[in-house]
């Protein structure tokens, strides 16, 4: 554009220009700068480089193989080449890796030394050598032609929070094994230790259980899908398409994906929803509901009324069936079992729930949700795990009981702040800080579900709220970004969402609060963005 609106002397000028900004760039260049995305807590960049070569060995052993295995999938993806693994050698053209798994050292964290005798990289236990070799990563050209030099380098670092998370709802569309695992690899490349996995909703059941078949034969499978926004104050304006959507994932290739997770340092925590976002299941086994039925895996987004019936025990059967087999699936701590936008409408007229709560001398439905959520909860305790539930878990709940529940805050900080006050654990994931499906432009083309939030207001995010004291605030473990995906149908489009909003909640969540620089982290990301372009990710461009 430029070329062509000047006039003859411009270009020259223009030309000249260009020639001493290539210069700037090159001197730059040479200089060693950095722009490891999130940034670490010390770095101290010396002169000199070190040439990674097909020549070069990577000294690995049990504990570290992990790490090899991607350091050296990483180079042959983007470069062409892998390297020898070796136990030990005399030479110096080498990345040498180790994990020392030393007492009272930072978890997660690592020591990463490039210099004239090889690239070290030691981490405090085995994820922190993997953290280090993803800055190792950063420091590579992203020029997939260019040499592999890396700077003469020194970094420490670890991580601010124990939890990083990210939340894939796989229920309202479906993604398939094989770019789950792609997104596996982007987590991992923002240093990210949680996947957090929407496996069914009121649109979609998503996992297979061998006791109950109809979850996947029925409950994957819906008749359309929604065109254009959910219209709640008009429903009779939503529209819809009439072409089948469904899909599913086997148990085996459940078990590949945790797999494969666990490779990256990253734990799967499944979410098995309850008692609302349930109309997928009910539609499979329509007892499981208070009217009986029949019942459609839904094609509307939203809130829905219809629900598991809390005053059946069947229900309660069904689900601790289905956690049975879920549990043999993923070895988290934690298990998500949702909780949230649960009405209660069918409740209030349901003889066995009003029963329930006669017999329990609850006075409210909200109080029978509790109930729902603890008997649920003590199945899973007494199984040896923890429960995740989204903040809607604290209505209605006396805080008498013990804090087995850890509060997933997504209505704002609001929920983390009550909930860290009565000393239960806390993730934070308010919607208007970690909602990457909402907008982050003004003027969005594409359909997306509401709500503005730009790059700059995820980097400005902080997650340990000011209100609460140092002893409160121990019980925030962390934060995780939150991928709805009414209005994400296709991985181009996820990614659009998510990248680059990603690297800024990984910075949120990795690196020291003093060191948060919103001009600093552009900087930066101009990289990053060239390192999308090497990795093949879609992201959306400022
Ligand atoms: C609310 S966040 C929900 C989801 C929707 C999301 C859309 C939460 C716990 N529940 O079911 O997909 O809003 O942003």
């Amino acid at each position: 554009m430029v070329f062509i609106k000047m006039n003859g002397g411009g270009v020259l000028r223009t030309q000249y220009l260009f020639f001493v900004l290539l210069f700037i760039a090159g001197v730059h260049c040479c200089l060693g700068q950095e722009s490891i995305i999130p940034r670490p807590n010390n770095i101290a960049l010396q002169e000199g480089s070190f040439a990674i070569t097909p020549k070069t060995v990577i000294v690995t052993g049990r504990k570290t193989a992990h790490t090899a295995a991607f350091l050296n999938d990483y180079l042959k993806t983007r470069y062409g080449f892998a390297l020898k693994t070796v136990s030990k050698t005399i030479g110096s053209n080498a990345v040498f890796l180790t994990a020392a798994d030393q007492k009272g050292r930072a978890k997660e964290g690592y020591r990463l030394r490039v210099g004239r005798n090889g690239i070290y990289i030691e981490g405090n236990d085995e994820a922190g050598c993997f953290y280090g070799m993803q800055s190792l990563i950063q420091l590579l050209p992203t020029d997939k032609q260019a040499a592999l030099k890396v700077p003469y380098i020194k970094v420490t670092d670890a991580p601010r929070f124990s939890y990083r998370g990210a939340m894939l709802d796989a229920a309202r569309h479906f993604f398939s094994v094989a770019y789950t695992k792609r997104f596996i690899d982007y987590l991992a490349l923002h240093k990210i230790n949680t996947f957090h996995w929407h496996l069914t909703d009121d649109q979609g059941w998503r996992i297979e259980i061998k006791q109950y078949p109809r979850l996947t034969a029925i409950g994957s499978q819906r008749s359309g899908s929604m065109v254009g926004h959910l219209n709640t104050k008009h429903p009779e304006e939503n529209r819809y398409n009439t072409v089948p959507y469904g899909g599913y994932y086997t148990q085996d290739e459940v078990k590949d994906i945790v797999q494969y997770a666990a490779a990256r340092y990253i734990t799967v925590i499944p979410e098995i929803e309850m008692p609302g976002h349930s109309q997928a299941a009910l539609a499979a086994y329509p007892y499981l509901g208070c009217t009986g039925g029949p019942y459609q895996v839904s094609k509307t987004w939203g809130v829905h009324t219809e629900v598991y019936c809390a005053g059946n025990d069947t229900t309660f059967t069904f689900l601790q069936k289905v956690l049975d087999e879920v549990l043999e699936l993923f070895p988290s701590q934690y298990i998500h079992i949702g909780g949230d936008e649960c009405p209660k409408i069918r409740w209030k007229s349901c003889s066995r729930c009003q029963q329930r709560m006669r017999v329990l001398g609850l006075n409210d439905e909200h109080r029978l949700q509790v109930y729902f959520m603890n008997r649920i909860g003590q199945y899973l305790k007494n199984r040896g795990r923890k429960i995740i539930a989204w903040d809607d878990i604290l209505e209605g709940n006396d805080h008498t009981g013990r804090r087995t529940t850890t509060v997933m805050s997504w209505r704002g900080d609001k929920g983390g702040i009550e909930g860290a006050r009565l000393k239960y654990p806390v993730i934070m994931t308010p919607d208007d800080k970690c909602y990457l499906d909402y907008s982050q432009t003004k003027q969005e083309d594409s359909l997306v579900i509401g709500g503005y939030l730009p790059l700059d207001m995820v980097y400005r995010y902080e997650p340990l709220p000011q209100v609460l004291t140092p002893e409160e605030g121990r019980f925030i473990l962390g934060s995780q970004a939150n991928v709805w995906t009414e209005y994400i149908s296709n991985p181009a489009k996820l990614e659009y969402m998510v990248f680059p909003r990603l690297s800024a909640l990984s910075e949120v969540l990795w690196s020291a609060k003093k060191d948060r620089d919103f001009g600093d982290f552009k900087k930066r990301l101009a990289d990053q963005l060239q390192r999308y372009r090497l990795w093949g990710i879609n992201y959306f461009n400022q």
